[in-house]
């Protein structure tokens, strides 16, 4: 045997050292683009993610609405694929169909029709935001608009006429009626409006302009409204029937696939990967690895991005039902040296995902920190309201289901098959529960935010940066100790924040 005697190293384990901050380095100049796919010295990654985010392939992770949520914040998701090819397919097809905005005509709807009309016609059309206008033009005469997630949020139980339902609103804000779509985006979006009323000449309201949706895109409303962007989406594919399920996939539309696997390190990620380059025009990642030599070999099989970690999810038993696996710092510190060699000789730059085993939000920075492009996660997504789980409640708290693609609720065998009968033989993955913790919007907001705050503080005003300059300690067990609240008696609500 080959022996390893440095001990493998978890996220915990390491600290990072402040640089000098300057005064230009804060948090809104901090850019956290990186790349998705693999792309050559000086020239720009075909694919690139506006954060370092991606949603695990997992049943109780990544279905299309995870996908939208994330997408819209500038991530994405990779849908799972222990499901059919059909229903993978489908859930691909709903994310890239999926547009902000849609306008339909009075004639089409007339206030007669229910909520419930809306929203059948919003799922049929698979639009975020219905726009009522008179003539179904973006220039007619708005009618009114029913945003996605307040949509949602605010289905009538009554049943009511629409004209109904828009009770008045008691603060009016614009006694302005007969403006058009446009000019009420406009108006919405320079007074940063929550709900923009708008009433007719004897400032009666005529009806409510919802401007949620509008925020969480942070983006001018009037290129969300109307426009054909369609987000982007991943998809997970095994290494047993992708010669059907690809093909599906990428007449559904995908991005990008990726390989899941517990172990990518074989011949059979070499054939899966050989073959989508061969027959398809989509990229494709694969792995897990844990070193160099799995690294180089998903590279020179044609990966477009490699995904690195065995045994750290947090569902995750493999390390102790199979003995395998390694530490997730080790693990992406080695394979992150075989990528800055393999870019160093060939001029070709291969995006690492540091998969699993994120606990605290700092581990993703600590990830990007010792190189990896993005991180994917599992955990920290099935806590949110757009997991496709079902929301509990245990004891006194929320809790949502959280379970691994190889447990016996997942049965995901193709994930773990080593070549043999093909089903499940034993588990290595948990069906558990997680503190449910709302939105995504709020709770990504926050990891970002602390994400940016800790760049600045080591100086970096990009991925990249912090990649070059990180400065990164070893911590010893006694000093995480001291690392947390320590040698106080806590009061009850500081015990409450994660
Ligand atoms: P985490 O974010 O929950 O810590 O880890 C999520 C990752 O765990 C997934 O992306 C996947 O690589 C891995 N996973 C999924 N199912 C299992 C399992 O059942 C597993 N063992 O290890």
């Amino acid at each position: 045997a080959t022996y390893y005697l440095e001990p493998s190293r978890t996220f915990s384990e390491f600290l990072l050292i402040p640089n000098l901050t300057t005064k230009d380095c804060t948090p809104a100049n901090v850019n956290l683009k990186t790349p998705l796919v693999k792309f050559n010295k000086g020239e720009e990654p075909p694919i690139s993610l506006n954060i370092p985010f991606s949603s695990a392939v997992m049943q109780a992770v990544s279905d299309h609405g995870m996908a939208i949520a994330l997408a819209r914040c500038g991530g994405i998701s990779f849908i799972y694929g222990s499901q059919s090819i059909e229903e993978e397919a489908l859930m691909v097809r709903k994310v890239k169909s999926y547009k902000a905005g849609f306008v339909i005509s009075r004639s089409n709807l007339t206030p007669e029709h229910t909520l419930s009309d809306v929203l059948d016609l919003k799922e049929q059309t698979g639009h975020s935001t219905v726009a009522i206008t008179e003539d179904g033009t973006a220039n007619g005469k708005l009618l009114g608009i029913v945003t996605g997630r307040d949509y949602r949020k605010s289905r009538d139980p009554l049943n009511r006429p629409i004209h109904q339902f828009m009770t008045p609103f008691e603060k009016l804000i614009y006694g302005k009626s007969g403006i058009t779509l446009s000019e009420a985006n406009n108006l919405i979006w320079d007074h940063k409006l929550n709900c923009l009323p708008i009433t007719d000449d004897e400032q009666r309201l005529e009806y409510l302009v919802f401007r949620k949706d509008y925020d969480e895109h942070k983006e001018n409303p009037l290129e969300l409204l109307d426009e054909n962007k369609s987000y982007i989406v991943g998809a997970g594919i095994n290494t047993k029937d992708y010669k059907e399920r690809v093909p599906a996939l990428v007449e559904a539309g995908v991005d990008v696939l990726v390989i899941d696997s517990s172990d990518g390190y074989s011949e059979w990620q070499r054939e899966t990967v050989e073959y989508v380059k061969a027959n398809f025009d989509v990229k494709i990642g694969a792995g897990n690895v844990v070193d160099r030599e799995g690294f180089r070999y998903l590279v020179e099989s044609g990966a477009d991005f490699v995904k690195v970690g065995i045994g750290g999810g947090s569902i995750c038993i493999t390390r102790e039902q199979k003995g395998i696996g390694r530490g997730q710092a080790s693990a992406l510190m080695e394979v992150v040296e075989a990528r800055d060699q393999y870019f160093k000789e060939t001029g070709t730059y291969i995006p690492i995902c540091s998969d699993g085993g994120i606990v605290h939000d700092y581990h993703i920075t600590l990830a990007l920190a010792m190189g990896a492009d993005f991180v994917m996660l599992g955990r920290y997504f099935a806590r949110f309201d757009e997991s496709p789980t079902r929301k509990l409640k245990v004891g006194n708290n929320f809790v949502k289901e959280y379970w691994g693609e190889g447990s016996n609720r997942a049965r995901n065998w193709q994930r773990y098959d080593t070549g043999g009968k093909s089903k499940l033989l034993f588990e290595e993955g948990v069906d558990s529960y997680v503190p449910y913790a709302g939105s995504l919007q709020e709770n990504l907001d926050k990891t970002i935010g602390k994400i940016k705050s800790t760049m600045c503080n080591c100086g970096s005003l990009s991925i990249d940066e912090l990649k070059h300059k990180a400065r990164i300690t070893l911590v010893s067990a006694t000093s995480l100790v001291e690392g947390g609240a320590h040698d106080v008696i806590l009061k009850e609500s500081s015990l409450s924040e994660e």
